[in-house]
């Protein structure tokens, strides 16, 4: 009896324990349910912040329950108009934190987009969190209307105007506030005062051709800073293409009363230097060794975590359980570049950003080393061109001539003088994903150090434009041609 009664009590209990705790089970689950459903209805959502206006500002981007910033490296107008389209506009990318710094931490880096994705989270990127930013690499846009004639189209190309055309060519320039005469803050003569050049999109080819024209050899750095002290703006848009001899021959924008967006201060600055890297990439090995082979997924899985393979992998991979059986059709090539400069080519990020691939078991020192492209006739990617990064390394060098990098065992990375950083068309990730291209005649771009993230001395021998022969069953490559990323 006594013990019957104690099993009925223990049983209220547990019914009442029980009770208690589905209420709040229930409470937590609509709680949890109610964050869920935020989230989803955030999750891919892009705002605009640090703009003047709602139709600009750096980008942030919202995924598994928080907003983060977007990083800079490789964000460009397509990546802009997928961001503008919510508005119907059309968008100018901008690069450096234009809008402020990132205020919160980065969800996306290395976004490349062809311009007709629905939401930015359909590009390529790096992987969510994946980044090695820092937060002034803040990617914005600026969004215009459709109709209005500044469409970005326009804007890319809107320098059009050469220096030449609007000044006198014996006008002065001159390096002000730097430690050496080889460095400083950019000062231009004109209307009888002196003043300085607008660093929006001040690149390492607008400052390439500042050293040349002082003969002070060739641009090691292209700065935006007030670090050499600052004076009026007097010219904008300045675009060059890294050739130039002159900054007479470069284009601009706007002379005089000029509009500029930028962080106080902060005007255009270079270093100039005589001891430079030259990487020239070989046209015979892209070639020579250019061919098709189809290799089925499973033995490309760690192709597929580095994102070598175009986006149609990994869709097959989502919806069709035997996806490994599946096989992708390569364009594999060599892709080799000799340092002719007198300096090392070193990496871009220093030693301690550099990222360990577990699968392919080694660091990868810059985030974008090459880039592989297959456009049709009208210009348009047909394959999409992923975006390699590297181990750089002395794989052969001239005859006399001692290798000093290798990728082994955390190893210093770079490129020496008369060395060759070799990737053999057998290397993992070293093809272009051709499955989906139709049979026909394409242009294969391939460009090493396609952003001029690392100064050189010549950039106009950093990519080759080819004819890409395109059968059933076969690929010819050939008439290559060597330009600029
Ligand atoms: C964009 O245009 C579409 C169709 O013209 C319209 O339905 C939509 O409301 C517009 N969106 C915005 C943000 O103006
Ligand atoms: C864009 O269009 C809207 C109306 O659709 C107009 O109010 C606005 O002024 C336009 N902006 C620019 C920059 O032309
Ligand atoms: C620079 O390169 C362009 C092609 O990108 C070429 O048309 C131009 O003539 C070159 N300029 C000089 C000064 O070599
Ligand atoms: C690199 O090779 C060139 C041409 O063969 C030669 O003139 C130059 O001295 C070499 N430089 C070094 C550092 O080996
Ligand atoms: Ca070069």
């Amino acid at each position: 009896m006594y013990y019957r009664i104690l099993f009925i009590l223990l049983e209220i209990v547990v019914i009442l324990c029980k009770d208690v705790s589905d209420d709040e089970r229930a409470t937590r689950a609509a709680f949890i349910q109610r964050l869920l459903n935020k989230q989803k209805f955030l999750e891919g959502r892009v705002k605009l912040l640090g703009g003047t206006n709602k139709y600009e500002g750096n980008v942030y981007i919202y995924h598994a329950g928080r907003w983060g910033a977007v990083c800079d490296d490789s964000w460009d107008d397509a990546a802009a108009h997928v961001v503008c389209r919510k508005f119907n506009r059309t968008g100018r990318a901008t690069h450096g934190g234009q809008f402020g710094e990132a205020n919160e931490k980065y969800w996306m880096d290395d976004v490349v987009c062809e311009g007709d994705e629905k939401s930015l989270s359909q590009c390529i990127f790096t992987g969510w969190g994946s980044t090695d930013c820092d937060k002034t690499e803040a990617a914005g846009v600026i969004c215009t209307n459709m109709t209005d004639n500044t469409a970005p189209s326009n804007l890319k190309q809107k320098p059009t105007k050469r220096l030449h055309e609007v000044i006198d060519v014996g006008t002065s320039i001159r390096l002000v506030g730097g430690r050496s005469s080889a460095e400083g803050r950019v000062e231009i003569y004109h209307n009888r005062r002196w003043g300085s050049i607008c660093p929006d999109g001040w690149t390492l080819y607008e400052a390439a051709a500042i050293c040349r024209h002082l003969a002070l050899g060739y641009a090691e750095q292209a700065l935006q800073t007030d670090y050499f002290g600052s004076s009026e703006i007097i010219l904008s848009g300045v675009h060059c293409e890294g050739n130039d001899t002159n900054l007479f021959t470069c284009k601009h924008q706007e002379i005089g009363d000029v509009a500029c967006p930028r962080e106080a201060g902060y005007v255009a600055a270079v270093v100039c230097t005589k001891q430079l890297a030259d990487l020239l990439l070989d046209t015979t090995a892209i070639e020579r060794s250019a061919h098709l082979q189809d290799v089925p997924m499973f033995q490309l899985q760690c192709a597929m975590e580095e994102n070598c393979l175009s986006k149609s992998a990994y869709e097959i991979q989502k919806t069709n359980p035997n996806w490994q059986f599946e096989t992708r059709r390569l364009l594999r090539f060599t892709a080799s570049s000799l340092n002719i400069g007198n300096a090392e080519f070193r990496p871009y990020l220093p030693k301690h950003l550099w990222q360990w691939h577990l699968c392919h078991m080694h660091y990868h020192s810059m985030e974008v080393f090459a880039t592989f492209d297959v456009l049709d006739a009208t210009g348009r990617r047909v394959a999409e061109g992923h975006k390699a990064s590297f181990c750089l390394e002395d794989n052969t060098c001239l005859p006399g001539v001692e290798k000093k990098y290798s990728c082994k065992n955390y190893g210093d990375q770079g490129v020496s003088v008369n060395c060759s950083d070799i990737y053999q068309y057998n290397v993992d990730c070293q093809w272009v994903d051709v499955t989906d291209v139709e049979p026909g005649d394409y242009s294969f771009k391939v460009a090493v150090n396609p952003h001029a993230r690392i100064a050189e001395q010549n950039y106009h021998n950093n990519a080759a434009s080819c004819v890409l022969r395109l059968s059933d069953t076969y690929a010819f490559v050939y008439a290559c041609k060597l330009l600029r990323p």
